[in-house]
Formats: C-alpha cells, structure tokens, sequence
C-alpha cells in the first residue's frame, strides 16, 4: 500500500471530486463517504457523484443526501473513482477521458480486477485480494493515522458488510473480521447496518423475490441453479432495479448448488447476467468473459443483447 503517494495527491488536490460506479452497491457508496468524511477532516473541498440514483436503503450513511448525480469537469483537480475497474462504469466515460488528456490527476481506488480505468489512472490502488474498497481504505486510513470516529467506521463496516454478503461470502477473512472487530470498536453501528441492508425489505421485493423464486431451474449434474426476472415482473410488482439485489445469493444457497445465476432485463433492452458460486475451485470470472463480461472469482457478470422470452417450459434469451 503507498500510502505515502495517496497522501501526496490528496493533499495536493484543492478541490476533489469521488465517483461511485453506475448501479451502485453498498462498498462504492459507503467507500466514497469515508473518504469524503476524511478528506472533510483534513480541510479538502470535497464532492460526490454517482451517475444513478443512490438507492434509499442507503440513505441511513451519513452524507448520503450530499452525493449528487452530475459535476462541472472544471471544478475539479483531482477525481477519485472507487470501487469501480471500467471507465464505462464510471457513468462519465468521455469526461473522465477529456479530464485525463488535460493531464488532471485521477485516482483509481478499487478491488476488481484491472480493465480500462487503470491505463489512464495516474495511480492504480487496485488490490484483487481485498474483499472490498472499504477494506483498501481501511488500511490506508490506519497507515495514516486517521482518527476513526462513529460514522466513518459505521461507512467503513458498511463496505466490507455488503460486498461479503453480511460475513457470509468466502472473502470473509480473518482480516475482514478483526477489521470488523475494529470498526466496532470505533463505534460502527452494526446493528444498524444489518437492518437497513438486510431486513427492511420491502413487499415490492418481496414479490418480485417470489416471481424469481418460482422461477427456479435446476441442473444437480451442473450443480447450476438459475432464475430470470423480466421488466414486466419488475413493472407488475411496482419493484425497482435495487429489489432484485439478493436473489442470485439467495439462488446460491440452495444445497448443492456450485454455480447460479441469475438473469434480468435492463432498462435498454438487454439481458444482465449475475453470476455467483461459493466453489473454491471455479473461476466465475473466466465464465462471465465468455460473453464479455467480467468480475471476480466468486461473483462475477456479463450484459448480451436481447429479451427473455419463455417458450414450451424454457426460459431463453432472444
Ligand atoms: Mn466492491
């Protein structure tokens, strides 16, 4: 970890802006506001933004309501991109291209696996082996002496809880938990965290989890256990995208399953695929890049064009 050359471009930077990837999840939210509440800390003029709409679970972290969804490119010396290895995810992919050829210091804070966002990064942080962004910031903000306060341990234990699906996932380490341990210390309200982010389920999600778990095929020779939700599932139950977060994990816990995915339709007319498995010897991955996507080992994903479309007793992708 140089720690000593992160330290550099913060302090370096006047006026600092951090992005969280499209479709955001718990670790690019919460990631982004401890290190916006740090940055705050030091003095630094610092914003947030994130392309999509932020989803409400969330608004329980603190500075939740401060993320904005848009940003004046000149504003800004210094762009921090966390949790987030592709420029497209970004959701400002020609902005950041034109930011990085006016020779602007961009930051690349993250954990996937290495694509486009590092060749024009000025510094790559980008450590596979973490579970989370949350985890990399962690050992930054501890190398530095940060003092850890209630909030920013309770964003810092919201990343590490969400991207190991609640200390279940197989990246839950010994250093996830005794990072944990710490975060509690420090006053992190997991309590807090579980409810808003596994309980408070709504009956919009609950329906549409029904429809899913209706759906649910299964291959025992595979060990492959799959489900599909439409857009029109999504518009009969009044659900939203953030509703359908989960089920692939859910799919996952059936016994014996070694692969499951999970397919939805995107909002442009494509078919999403999320990938999970718990088998230490797959590579979900090097499943996910046949179709062009990507990911990591245990949880991994790809976009194809077309519609799911149910014909005698199967579901198929046309
Ligand atoms: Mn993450």
């Amino acid at each position: 970890m140089p720690a000593d050359k992160i330290l550099k471009y913060l302090t370096s930077g006047e006026k600092i802006l951090l992005v969280i990837h499209k479709s955001p999840d718990g670790d690019t939210i919460a990631s982004s506001l401890a290190l916006y509440a740090v940055l705050k800390k030091m003095g630094k003029d610092a914003d947030i933004v994130g392309k999509d709409e932020i989803p409400a679970l969330f608004s329980f972290l603190p500075n939740a309501c401060k993320i904005q969804n848009d940003f004046l490119q000149g504003d800004y010396d210094l762009v921090i991109v966390l949790d987030c290895g592709d420029l497209k995810r970004t959701g400002f992919p020609q902005r950041f291209l034109q930011y990085a050829k006016h020779k602007r210091h961009l930051l690349n804070i993250d954990h996937h696996p290495k694509n486009d966002l590092h060749k024009i990064a000025n510094l790559n942080i980008v450590c596979q082996e973490a579970s989370s962004t949350a985890e990399i910031l962690f050992d930054f903000f501890q190398e530095i002496n940060i003092d850890f306060d209630k909030n920013l341990a309770t964003c810092l234990l919201t990343g590490l809880y969400t991207d190991t699906g609640g200390f279940k996932h197989s990246n839950t380490s010994e250093k996830v938990l005794d990072i944990a341990g710490k975060l509690l210390s420090y006053g992190a309200n997991l309590k807090q965290i579980a409810k808003n982010i596994s309980v408070n389920k709504s009956v919009t999600a609950l329906k549409l989890w029904g429809i899913a778990l209706s759906r649910i095929w299964q291959n025992q020779q595979y060990g492959l256990c799959t489900s599909v939700i439409t857009r029109k599932d999504l518009q009969d139950c009044r659900a939203c995208e953030i509703d359908m977060a989960g089920i692939v994990n859910l799919i996952g816990s059936i016994a014996d399953t070694k692969i499951a995915i999970f397919f939805s339709e995107t909002a442009d007319g494509k078919v999403r695929a999320s990938l999970r498995t718990e088998d230490d010897n797959i590579d979900i991955s090097q499943i996910a890049k046949i179709f062009g996507g990507g990911g990591h080992k245990k949880a991994a994903g790809f976009t194809v064009e077309g519609r799911l479309n149910y014909k005698e007793g199967k579901w198929q992708v046309i």
